[in-house]
C-alpha cells in the first residue's frame, strides 16, 4: 500500500534520541481507546531470555489483587485493580529449516521503524539471523483500527537473504499471562499482576481464545484470521497441535530476495461479566467474526486511516518554526487519540494503553489535563469520557456512605472500575479534590458544547452529588476573627504534601463546585421532577452558596501568596539547588514525611489555581505566586512543568515558559524523566496541549467571554488550531503580531483577543486583530 507521508508525521527510529527497547516499545505502541499493543520483538515476545514487556492492553479489563498492609484500618481497600497484561498479538514463530525462533536464539535487529502518525500505520524491518547463521530480512506492518475499535491488523512479510530452504510460520497464542522478564524498583510500576486463564474455544475455523479473570470475574473474547485470498501460495492452514491448542501455519520453499506474506486480523472482544461471557461465548463470538470476515488488512487500515484523517483535521495544532517540538505535539496529539476509551465505560489510564505503569488506573490526570483537548476538538469523546464518572457516580456515593458521610460522592482517586484503588491513601484517597476536579471538567464541558441535554440527564447530578460531598466533609470555623468554611485533611494535587489543612487548590475548586450546584438548582428551579428525584431543597442550595461565600482560602498577606495550605509559612524550605540530580526524583529516595514537613512540591499545585481560574487575578498576583512555588518545584511529576510554562507565559517569562514547554512536550519522545519505558505520560501530553492553548495561545475561557491573548514564542512564526466552541468551530492562525480568526461552522460567536471583541458570523466569518 503507498501512503503519502509527510516527514513532520513521522517518527523514525533514525531520529530517536534513545533505542533502548523498552523505550521503543513504548513510542511504537499503536492503539484506539480500546486496546493497545506494545511494540515488542516479534519472535520473542514470550521467550524467558527476552528483555521486555510486551503485550496488549484493554481498556478496564482488569484483575484484582489483594493489598498486603501491615496495619490494615477500616475502610482500606482490600483490593488493588491491576490492568492484565495478555498475550502479544505481534508474535509469530518461524522454523527455517532445522532452526526455529520458539527454541533457538534468532538474533533479532531492529534497521528501522517508522509509525505514521497521518495513518496510524506501523512498519518495521527487522534482520534475523539464525544461530547457523541463516539470515533473513522480516518487515511487519500493524495497525490499530480507528473504524473498527475491535479490530487489530498485522502483516509479516519474509525476505530470505543467504538461504534457500523451507520456511515454516506458525501464529499461535497459547499463553495468556504474557512473560515480563523486566523488573524494575520503581513504585509506580505496578508490580502487580492479575490472574487469567485462557480456554481456547474450539472448531469454529479460526483461533479463538476466552480470556477470563479469576478474582474480578470479567471475560473477553479474542479471535484472530489470517486472510488466506490474500496469499493463496502458500497457503495457511487452521490446525490444531498436540496440546490441542490452535492456530496457523503454513510452509513454503523460500528463495534469497523471494518475499512471502502473511497478514493477519485480530478481533478484540468487549468485556463482559464472566458468567456472560461463559454463557455467550458463541454470539459475541459470531459478532466479533464479521468485524474481520470478508475483508482485508489493506482495507481496514485504510478505513482506519480515513479516521486518523478526520482527527488530523480538527484536532491538529501546526507550528511554523519549530519543526523538532511541532513533531513532539504531533506525538502528543496522537498518543491521546491512541488513548481515550470511548464507551462511556472506560476512560484514560495513566499510562495510556502502552504499559502497566500505576496499574492502569484512571486519576484526575483526564479530567484536569486530557479533557480539554478532547472538549475543544472532539466534544463526542469528552463527553463518553464523562459518562464514565456518571456510571460510576453510584459507586462513588456508596463509597461515601461507608466512608461515614451522609450525602454527596467520593470518587476514587485512582480507579479502573469506579472503585478506589489506592493503597496508600495519604497520598491517593486523601487527594478529594478529584471530586472538584470532575465538577470543573463537567462545566468546562458544558461551557463549550452547551449540551443541554448533557448537563440535564448527567452533568447536573454529578456536580450535584460531588458539592453534597464538601458540604459533608468540610465545616465551619472561626478563623481571623470571622466564620469560614474549612476543609482540613486533605492531601492537594502536590504529593510532596500529605493530609493537609485548607489546601487552596482543593478550597477554590470545592467552591466552584458549589457555586455550579447551587447555580444550577437556580436553572432547574422549574423543572420539580429532577429537583425531587435528587431530593434537593432550596435549603440545601442556600446551604451551597453560603459555604461557598464562605470558604477559608489562606493568604499570607505580607508576601502577597496565596498559601498552598493553611500553616504552609512554617514549613522550612527545602534546598532543592543543592540536592545532587541523581536524588531525583525524590519521591524514590526521601522517607514521604521528609518531603511532608518541608516546603517543597512535586509538581503545580497553588499556580494550578492561577491557571485554571484567571480571572479575578491582577498580574502582580499571578507573579508572586509563581515566583514563591516554581523555585521550591521539583517538577518531579510529568504534569507540572506545562502549567509553569502557561504561568511564566502569562506574566512575560518568555524564556522559561518557553524552556518549561519544551521539555514538557517531548515528555515521552525524548524520555525526559528516564522512565517512559514503563509507558507514556498520558496526562503530560494532554498538559502540553494546554500550554500551547492557555500558555501561547492565551485563551481565556469563562462563562462571560472566550478570548486569546497570545504570547507566541519568538521563534515560532505562526501557531494555527481548530478549537470547537458553542456549537461553531473556529480556526485561529496566531502570527507574532496578528491573529486570525476563522468561522468554519456554526452561527458564530464573539470572541475578543487583546481586549478588543469581534463578532464571527455567516456575514464575518473572518476577523483579524493586531494584538502587540
Ligand atoms: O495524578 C498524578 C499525580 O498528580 C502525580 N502522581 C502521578 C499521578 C498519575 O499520573
Amino acid at each position: 500500500m503507498r501512503i503519502e507521508q509527510s516527514p513532520e508525521f513521522q517518527i523514525h527510529l533514525q531520529n530517536l534520541r534513545s533505542k533502548e527497547q523498552l523505550f521503543l516499545e513504548t513510542i511504537y505502541n499503536v492503539g484506539n481507546g480500546h486496546f493497545g499493543v506494545r511494540d515488542s520483538n516479534p519472535l520473542q515476545g514470550n521467550s524467558p531470555d527476552y528483555i521486555g514487556s510486551p503485550g496488549l492492553f484493554i481498556n478496564g479489563f482488569f484483575d484484582y489483587k489483594e493489598v498486603s498492609y501491615g496495619e490494615k484500618y477500616r475502610g482500606y481497600p482490600d483490593n488493588n485493580q491491576v490492568i492484565n497484561r495478555l498475550l502479544d498479538p505481534r508474535f509469530i514463530r518461524i522454523k527455517v529449516g532445522n532452526e526455529d525462533s520458539l527454541t533457538d536464539h534468532f538474533r533479532v535487529e531492529n534497521i528501522d521503524k517508522n509509525l505514521d502518525m497521518q495513518t496510524g500505520l506501523l512498519h518495521e524491518l527487522f534482520s534475523v539471523t539464525t544461530p547457523e547463521n541463516r539470515n533473513f530480512n522480516l518487515v511487519v506492518e500493524s495497525f490499530a483500527s480507528l473504524s473498527k475499535l475491535n479490530v487489530y491488523g498485522i502483516k509479516y512479510a519474509i525476505i530470505p537473504t543467504n538461504f534457500s530452504e523451507e520456511v515454516e510460520v506458525i501464529k499461535m497464542h497459547d499463553y495468556v499471562n504474557q512473560s515480563v522478564h523486566h523488573q524494575d524498583d520503581d513504585i509506580r510500576v505496578s508490580q502487580d499482576l492479575g490472574q487469567m486463564q485462557m480456554d481456547f474455544i474450539p472448531d469454529n475455523g479460526q483461533p479463538s481464545y476466552l480470556v477470563t479473570t479469576f478474582r474480578s470475574q470479567q471475560g473477553i473474547i479474542i479471535t484472530y484470521q489470517a486472510n488466506e485470498n490474500f496469499a493463496p501460495n502458500p497457503k495457511i492452514e487452521y490446525f490444531m497441535d498436540e496440546n490441542h491448542h490452535y492456530g496457523y501455519r503454513s510452509k513454503y520453499f523460500a528463495k534469497p530476495g523471494s518475499s512471502k506474506d502473511f497478514e493477519f486480523l485480530f478481533a478484540i472482544g468487549d468485556i463482559h461479566p464472566l458468567v456472560n461471557a461463559n454463557m455467550y461465548s458463541d454470539q459475541y463470538l459470531a459478532s466479533l467474526d464479521n468485524f474481520i470476515n470478508d475483508t482485508t488488512f489493506k482495507s481496514e487500515l485504510m478505513a482506519s486511516a480515513q479516521v486518523w484523517q478526520t482527527f488530523w483535521l480538527h484536532s491538529d495544532v501546526e507550528i511554523d518554526g519549530d519543526p523538532a517540538l511541532q513533531q513532539c505535539v504531533r506525538f502528543n496529539l496522537f498518543e491521546l487519540n491512541q488513548s481515550a476509551g470511548r464507551d462511556e465505560k472506560t476512560s484514560i489510564p495513566a499510562k495510556g494503553l502502552t504499559g502497566n505503569g500505576y496499574g492502569g488506573h484512571f486519576f484526575w490526570d483526564t479530567e484536569i489535563f486530557m479533557l480539554p483537548f478532547f472538549t475543544y476538538t472532539q466534544p463526542e469523546i469528552a463527553k463518553e469520557l464523562l459518562m464514565f464518572r456518571y456510571h460510576t457516580l453510584q459507586i462513588a456515593k456508596e463509597q461515601a456512605s461507608d466512608f461515614g458521610l451522609g450525602k454527596g460522592a467520593m470518587y476514587p482517586w485512582r480507579t479502573i472500575n469506579g472503585f478506589e484503588s489506592s493503597a496508600y491513601w495519604l497520598a491517593g484517597q486523601a487527594q478529594f479534590h478529584i471530586n472538584a476536579d470532575i465538577a470543573f471538567a463537567v462545566e468546562q464541558y458544558y461551557e463549550i458544547t452547551r449540551d443541554e441535554d448533557f448537563l440535564r440527564h448527567y452533568g447536573f447530578e454529578i456536580i450535584l452529588e460531588t458539592a453534597r460531598f464538601w458540604m459533608e466533609y468540610g465545616n465551619y470555623a472561626e478563623l481571623d476573627g470571622k466564620r469560614q468554611f474549612v476543609i482540613n485533611r486533605v492531601t492537594g494535587p502536590d504529593e510532596y504534601s500529605a493530609l493537609v489543612d485548607n489546601n487552596y487548590y482543593t478550597n477554590v475548586l470545592a467552591q466552584s463546585n458549589l457555586q455550579l450546584a447551587a447555580k444550577y438548582a437556580h436553572k432547574y428551579k422549574d423543572d420539580d421532577g429532577m429537583l425531587s428525584r435528587l431530593n434537593v431543597t432550596d435549603e440545601e442550595v442556600h446551604d451551597m452558596e453560603e459555604a461557598a461565600a464562605a470558604m477559608y482560602l489562606p493568604y499570607d498577606k505580607e508576601k502577597n501568596v496565596k498559601l498552598q495550605f493553611q500553616n504552609f509559612e512554617q514549613l522550612p524550605k527545602m534546598d532543592i539547588a543543592s540536592i545532587d540530580q541523581s536524588m531525583f526524583p525524590l519521591l524514590l529516595n526521601y522517607h514521604p514525611l521528609m518531603l511532608y514537613r518541608h516546603q517543597v512540591n512535586k509538581q503545580a499545585d497553588t499556580v494550578m489555581v492561577d491557571f485554571m481560574f484567571p480571572e479575578g487575578n491582577t498580574l502582580a498576583q499571578l507573579k508572586s505566586d509563581y515566583e514563591f512555588y516554581e523555585p521550591i518545584t521539583t517538577h518531579d511529576s510529568s504534569l507540572s512543568k506545562a502549567i509553569c510554562a502557561i504561568i511564566a507565559a502569562r506574566i512575560g517569562k518568555d524564556q522559561q515558559s518557553y524552556d518549561f514547554f519544551s521539555q514538557a512536550v517531548q515528555t515521552d519522545l525524548m524520555d525526559v524523566h528516564h522512565n517512559t519505558k514503563n509507558g507514556i505520560h498520558a496526562g503530560s501530553l494532554g498538559a502540553a496541549w494546554e500550554g500551547i492553548i492557555y500558555g501561547f495561545a492565551g485563551v481565556v475561557n469563562n462563562a462571560k467571554s472566550f478570548s486569546l491573548q497570545p504570547h507566541l514564542p519568538v521563534t515560532w512564526n505562526c501557531l494555527k488550531f481548530k478549537m470547537h466552541l458553542y456549537g461553531n468551530e473556529f480556526q485561529f492562525i496566531i502570527y507574532q503580531d496578528t491573529v486570525e480568526v476563522d468561522l468554519i461552522s456554526g452561527k458564530g460567536a464573539d470572541i475578543t483577543v487583546a481586549n478588543e471583541k469581534k463578532q464571527l458570523s455567516h456575514q464575518n466569518p473572518k476577523q483579524m486583530w493586531t494584538y502587540k
